[in-house]
């Protein structure tokens, strides 16, 4: 059905939906789903056929608003955005959706005549974790907002099989386990068997009789389109995350081979197409794991363009290409969709028969590309034969680029032909001839933005300093953002209520500035009151899902210190847990009754490591050894636990974030591009202890410096310093080295920590001679730790810079940040849906 024709539910009125508010109705709706569309033996309604059903029920409601705005945006005609990401990490949807609906009441009423509970219903979803963590997140908080500020927009990724691993933490540290979030199905998507592209592999470039060039041969999958429903906060706007999966056609599949008993090879292309959506992320180590990655990123890419090309095509009122660029915007979550770029161009040459200039025009117009990270390894570069040989096309083409952006630097810019070597997308270095994907982008893509201002700034002055002088207005900074819905709406209500009956209006869950009232009450002794025992009702929660998760039994009423984040060396894991040895030990020292004047803390420590990642893996491995012996040291386990929480994902830090007092963003100062979950914490009224890097640097300034326990090096000190140990100039604190020590002489184990702690070590080098600075900051680090233990002595203080926190929060809405890139980036307008 074209777009611009009539839709048979437009001309015949369907069956009404069920869309009663009232609780009796919905709880028929709800025996209707476990009846009528069973997934399960008859009669059984254990929670988790509740879920089904409760879920299918509101997934009805969804898809009558999705179906408005489908048709509101065909009508209206409006330039959309597209958000291109290899990761969205969405985690339970439910009480999303019925929060977003504002419905939450009428659904647990439901739930209860059918003697169900809301609160154990929504805990039978499982995460979809398609993301490994930041960077997916927030592409997952980019749509709500963009729901919610009702931009006609979508997203593209893929619909892998299994997402992030499961993370089971055992005597050996951490292990990994598939993670199956389709085990049984996902009640939100709904498959579009009418939206199927064909996407081609290897193969080989033909030139035509009449000149034109043309991508032939190879093998040909298909991309079918999957729709997950995200739908705004009170608005009926609800848009798409349109997810791919591969597949063969049943031609492909060879009957004669099979029957002659060649099972493997008569379903070649059925497997090679089931791999390419099997996991996030697959490792690359191999080269087979390179390729499989490229295949992801390509799939995506040419399906989702595709896609965009016929919706375009067939707009009502026809099309001349030159307009393409004020109908759509392309938005690069990162290098991962680089290849958007040269697929944009071939599907408008090859297909479309534009010339270059014509495509070149269009391409660059459309897409943007935002920069995540700057740390060299994780800057993509893929390998030139490789690409050869997958995308023979687009490499012509991006060979192109690169010859056209020699030359424009050779006719007009002399003086950087020095840095043409390192400029150029193309690196011929003999050994490794390589594509480097950032300068691809940033050489195509209209607008380059970086994600917290230090990081744009680094941006501009070091890893894209020399295009800047070329296109000094390209570059751009969008500081990240969370959504206050799932962040603070559903995650805390507790916390929701207050501020809503202290600000007499809710409307701060769309106006997050709103927050800035709470400040006039930061002194007010019932107000901290009522702030003080949320905060306990969180912890106690927290505290109840720490003993049912490890066995550890923690106490409210000691300081929840928190760090969750991916295990990364320069995030630091290590400085937090060589400051909880450090305070172990300086306990055990004390005497029963020094001891008593010291602050209770209990410091939780949770993220995965990536697979390969040995020393991250012995980070985790560390953290268990050491809570094994504190937490079972009758002597020190009533002032000072460590805890490790397994398994971390976006429904435990649902749990986490509103219990915690203290959380810890102490990376080295430079390396994180922005860091999100600062953001949640700081909203969440938790105050934060940090180094000044990534969106730290903003949320110190927005919630007031007297609140932030600030300590370590600068970003613009880190080089000097590094060159500093080389030197031999390094001295370092005897703290430090005590607690070093202190896990050489075996007291948590006999595991041997020597090759983690070495790389704390010597004088140079990455992973060697403390490239992350944690000895440098480790001082200062423990001085800051020790301004907490002071601060959480005073009561009204402490209340006092956790409600500044959360008053001081308003600017990291991602309503705020979306709204920037659509001004400022995307040339798009709101489409509410009347
Ligand atoms: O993106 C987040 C930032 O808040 C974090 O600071 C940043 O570290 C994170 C390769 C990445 N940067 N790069 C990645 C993810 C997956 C992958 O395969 C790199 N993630 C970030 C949001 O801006």
């Amino acid at each position: 059905m074209a777009e611009n024709g009539k839709s048979a539910t437009e001309k015949v009125p369907a069956v009404a939906h069920p869309l009663s508010e009232n609780p009796t109705e919905i709880a028929s709706d709800i025996n209707y789903h476990v009846r009528f569309n069973p997934h399960f033996s008859p009669f059984k309604f254990e929670p988790e056929q509740a879920f089904f059903a409760t879920a299918e029920s509101v997934r009805n409601r969804l898809v009558k608003q999705w179906e408005d705005t489908f048709w509101h945006f065909v009508r209206a005609n409006p330039k959309h955005i597209y958000y291109f990401s290899m990761e969205f990490l969405q985690g339970r949807a439910l009480t999303n959706a019925i929060g977003n609906l504002g419905i939450e009441n009428a659904y647990a009423e439901a739930l209860n005549k059918l003697g169900h509970e809301l609160e154990e219903i929504v805990e039978q979803e499982k995460d979809a974790a398609l993301g490994n963590g930041g960077l997916g997140r927030l592409a997952s908080c980019f749509l709500d907002s963009m729901a919610t500020l009702n931009l006609p927009a979508g997203g593209y990724g893929l619909r892998y099989k299994y997402g992030l691993f499961k993370q089971l933490i055992t005597k050996q540290g951490q292990e990994e386990i598939a993670e199956d979030w389709l085990e049984k199905f996902s009640p939100w998507e709904v498959v579009r068997h009418d939206l199927v592209y064909p996407v081609r592999f290897f193969g080989s470039v033909e030139v035509n009789p009449d000149g034109f060039r043309k991508w032939v041969g190879g093998e040909v999958l298909q991309a079918l389109a999957y729709d997950v429903p995200i739908p705004g906060y009170k608005t009926k706007n609800t848009i798409s995350l349109r997810l791919w999966e591969a597949r063969a056609r049943a031609e492909d599949f060879n009957l004669f081979q099979f029957n002659d008993g060649q099972y493997e090879s008569a379903a070649l292309l059925h497997s090679r197409a089931e791999q390419i959506c099997a996991v996030l992320y697959p490792g690359d180590a191999t080269e087979d794991g390179k390729l499989l990655r490229l295949k992801q990123q390509f799939f995506l890419c040419s399906a989702s363009l595709q896609d965009i090309i016929s919706r375009f095509k067939g707009r009502r009122g026809g099309y001349t290409w030159s307009e393409f660029p004020s109908k759509v915007a392309v938005q690069l979550n990162d290098t991962h969709p680089t290849l958007a770029i040269p697929e944009l161009m071939r599907l408008l040459m090859d297909d479309e028969g534009l010339g270059w200039d014509e495509a070149w025009d269009v391409t660059t117009r459309t897409i943007a590309y935002t920069n995540h990270t700057v740390l060299p390894e994780a800057l993509e570069k893929w390998s030139q034969p490789v690409m050869r040989k997958l995308l023979p096309r687009h490499m012509e083409i991006i060979e192109e680029i690169d010859k056209r952006f020699l030359a424009m630097i050779k006719d007009t810019r002399l003086d950087l032909e020095s840095k043409l070597p390192s400029m150029r997308i193309l690196d011929h270095n003999p050994q490794k001839p390589v594509v480097r994907m950032a300068n691809l982008c940033v050489v195509s893509a209209h607008t380059v933005n970086g994600v917290a201002q230090l990081h744009s700034d680094i941006l501009k002055a070091e890893l894209f300093a020399d295009y800047v002088s070329i296109w000094p207005t390209k570059f751009q900074n969008k500081t990240n953002g969370i959504t206050p819905r799932r962040w603070l709406r559903f995650c805390n209500p507790e916390l929701s209520n207050i501020i809503t009956k202290w600000l007499k209006t809710d409307q701060w869950v769309t106006n997050l500035d709103l927050l800035s009232g709470l400040r006039k009450f930061a002194d007010d002794a019932s107000f901290q009151d009522e702030w003080a025992s949320a905060k306990m009702a969180s912890k106690q929660r927290l505290a109840l899902y720490i003993s049912r998760v490890t066995g550890e039994s923690i106490d409210p009423n000691s300081l929840f210190d928190i760090q969750v984040k991916r295990i990364h060396e320069y995030k630091r894991q290590l400085l937090n847990i060589l400051g909880a040895i450090y305070r172990y030990k300086k306990l055990k020292e004390m005497s029963p009754e020094q001891r008593k004047n010291t602050t209770s803390r209990t410091i939780m420590i949770g993220g995965k490591a990536f697979a390969t990642y040995t020393n991250a893996k012995r980070i985790v491995r560390l953290v268990n050894d050491v809570g094994e012996v504190v937490n079972n040291d009758p002597e020190v386990n009533s002032y000072l636990k460590v805890v490790f929480v397994p398994n971390y994902n976006v429904s435990v830090a649902e749990m986490l974030i509103p219990g915690s007092d203290l959380s810890q963003h102490i990376s080295t100062a430079g390396m994180e591009a922005s860091g999100t979950s600062n953001m949640k914490f700081a909203l969440n009224g938790c105050l934060i202890i940090g180094t000044l890097d990534g969106a730290n640097v903003e949320i110190r300034e927005e919630i007031g410096e007297e609140n932030f326990f600030l300590f370590g090096a600068r970003a613009d000190e880190v080089p000097r310093l590094r060159t500093d140990r080389e030197n031999g100039l390094f001295k370092p604190d005897p703290r430090f080295e005590e607690a070093k020590e202190y896990i050489r002489s075996g007291a948590f184990g006999s595991y041997d920590y020597n090759p983690l702690l070495d790389s704390l070590e010597g004088n140079s080098g990455y992973g060697r001679g403390d490239y992350f600075l944690v000895g440098h900051d480790f001082p200062g680090y423990l001085d800051a730790q020790a301004r907490v233990d002071e601060a959480y002595k005073n009561r009204k203080r402490w209340l006092k810079m956790s409600i500044l926190s959360t008053a001081g929060s308003g600017k990291f809405s991602s309503d705020r940040t979306i709204a920037q890139y659509a001004k400022e980036i995307w040339n798009i307008e709101e489409c509410r849906v009347p």
